[in-house]
C-alpha cells in the first residue's frame, strides 16, 4: 500500500482545529490532530511545506520508521509545531492500521486494560454558591473527579472560570481561545491567589464530603516556593492532583516543590517529547503525565512514555481540554484503554458543531468514555460540514501584574 494524498483541513466551528488526512492508494483513509491552539496556521504550513511531500509514495504500514524519519531528517528536533505535526502523520497512520486491520487502535496497542477511562470534568465559580452549582451539575453529568477553578478577590479574571453561571442544563463550553485581533490582557496576583484557594477547597470538601476526587490547575503560575506552600496548605483537603504548579520548563523547581508536599503533582501539557519528562518520571518527582496525544509527537510515543512511567508507578492523566481535536482525544484514548498505567482522562467535551464535523464513535457512560469499536481511531471528517468554518485568528490570553510585568497566563 502507498500513501497517495495528504491534505491539510483548517476548520473552525467553535474553535481552530487543524487535521492531517492521508489517503491510501486503496482509498483507506486515515486522520491525524495537528492543533496548537492559537498558532495553528504554523503548523499547517510546516505539514504542508515540509511533511507532505515526504509522505507521498511511503508504505502507510510502517508507522515507526515514519515517525523516526521525520524527527530525524528534519535535523531542527522537537517543539510544539514540529512534534504536533510529526503527531498527525502518526495518528492517522495508525488509523488507516486499524482500518486495515478491521480493529480499533487500542487493539493494536495491546488490547483493553479496563471497561472506559475514567474521566474529570470543569467546575468553576465566581463565588462559592456559583461554584457549588458548578460541581453539582459536573457530578450529575456522571464525573466523579472534579476540576475546581475559582475567582480570587481583587483578580479580574481568572483562568478556568467562565465568565457566566452555567445556565441549568447546559454543559460548561470552556473556551479561553478568543477570536480577537490580539491577545487578550488579564491580570494576576499571586498572593491574593495563595491566600484564597485553600479555604475554597475547604468550603468544597465540607459540602461535598470525603469522596468526590478534587483536582485543581495552578496553570504554571509559581515560584517554586510558592507552589511548595500550595501543596502544603491543600493537604487537608486531599487532592487527587495539583496540575501545573510551576512553569513546566523549569524541571528542577519539581524536586523543591516534592520535598515540602504529598499532595500528588501532574504536569506535561505544554511537554512535546520523552526529553522534556523523562528525569520528572525516573527521579518520582511527579504522579500524572499530562502530556497530550497531539502535542506529544502522537500515539508512538505517548505509548513509550507511559510504559517507561509505568516503572516508577507514574500514572496518565493526558490532556483533554477542547483545543485537542476530537481526532486528538480519540487517538489519546486508544492509549489509554491499552496501557496498565492509566490514571484518570480530561474531558470537556466538544462542541455539537465540533461534533457535526468530527463524526465520533466515543461514548460516554456513568462518567467513563470509551472511544468505540469502529476500526481506526473512530473519527471520520465531514468535510463538507467543515468547509463551512473558515479559519479564524484567535490567541490565549496573557496575564500582567499590578504593576504591569507580563506574568505566566
Ligand atoms: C488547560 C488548558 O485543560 C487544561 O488543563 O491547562 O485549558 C490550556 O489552557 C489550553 O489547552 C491551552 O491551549
Ligand atoms: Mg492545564
Amino acid at each position: 500500500m502507498k500513501i497517495v494524498a495528504a491534505d491539510v483541513v483548517v476548520t473552525s466551528p467553535t474553535r481552530n482545529f487543524v487535521t492531517l488526512k492521508v489517503t491510501t492508494d486503496e482509498g483507506v483513509t486515515g486522520l491525524g490532530d495537528a492543533t496548537l491552539n492559537g498558532r495553528e496556521l504554523s503548523v499547517a504550513a510546516y505539514l504542508k511545506e515540509h511533511v507532505v511531500p515526504l509522505l507521498l509514495g511511503r508504505d502507510p504500514a510502517n508507522i515507526e520508521d515514519t515517525w523516526q524519519f521525520l524527527y530525524r531528517s528534519g535535523y531542527w528536533r522537537r517543539g510544539p509545531v514540529t512534534m504536533a505535526a510529526i503527531a498527525a502523520v502518526d495518528m492517522a497512520l495508525w488509523d488507516i492500521k486499524g482500518k486495515v486491520a478491521g480493529m480499533p487502535v487500542y487493539q493494536l496497542l495491546g488490547g483493553a486494560s479496563r471497561r472506559g477511562l475514567s474521566t474529570y470534568g470543569h467546575a468553576s465559580g465566581r463565588d462559592l454558591p456559583e461554584l457549588f452549582d458548578s460541581i453539582r451539575h459536573e457530578k450529575e453529568h456522571g464525573f466523579s473527579a472534579i476540576r475546581v477553578q475559582t475567582s480570587v478577590p481583587g483578580i479580574k479574571a481568572l483562568y478556568g472560570v467562565a465568565a457566566q453561571a452555567q445556565a441549568s442544563g447546559e454543559r460548561y463550553d470552556y473556551e479561553p481561545a478568543q477570536r480577537t485581533a490580539l491577545p487578550v490582557e488579564e491580570d494576576w496576583d499571586t498572593r491574593a491567589y495563595l491566600r484564597h484557594l485553600p479555604g475554597v477547597f475547604e468550603a468544597v470538601r465540607n459540602e461535598f464530603g470525603p469522596d468526590l476526587a478534587l483536582l485543581h490547575d495552578g496553570h504554571h503560575r509559581m515560584t517554586p516556593l510558592q507552589a511548595a506552600r500550595l501543596g502544603k496548605d491543600l493537604e487537608p483537603y486531599d487532592l487527587f492532583w495539583l496540575e501545573d504548579c510551576t512553569p513546566a520548563e523549569n524541571q528542577e523547581a519539581l524536586r523543591l516543590v516534592r520535598q515540602h508536599t504529598t499532595t500528588p503533582l501532574a504536569i506535561g501539557e505544554v511537554f512535546n517529547s520523552i526529553y522534556d519528562i523523562k528525569d520528572l518520571i525516573s527521579e518520582q518527582l511527579i504522579d500524572y503525565v499530562r502530556c497530550a496525544s497531539t502535542h506529544f509527537g502522537g500515539i508512538s510515543p505517548l505509548k513509550k512514555v507511559m510504559d517507561f512511567a509505568a516503572v516508577y508507578q507514574v500514572k496518565s492523566g493526558f490532556h483533554g481540554p477542547t483545543d485537542v481535536s476530537p481526532v486528538g482525544l480519540a487517538a489519546q484514548m486508544h492509549v489509554g484503554m491499552a496501557i496498565h498505567n492509566f490514571g484518570l482522562q480530561e474531558y470537556m467535551e466538544h462542541s455539537e458543531r465540533t461534533n457535526a464535523v468530527f463524526e465520533q464513535s466515543l461514548t460516554f457512560v456513568d462518567g467513563l468514555l470509551h472511544p468505540g469499536d469502529n476500526p481506526g481511531l473512530g473519527v471520520e471528517l465531514n468535510e463538507e460540514e467543515a468547509a463551512k468554518y473558515e479559519y479564524q485568528p484567535a490567541y490565549l490570553p496573557y496575564n500582567r501584574l499590578a504593576d504591569g510585568t507580563v506574568h505566566d497566563w
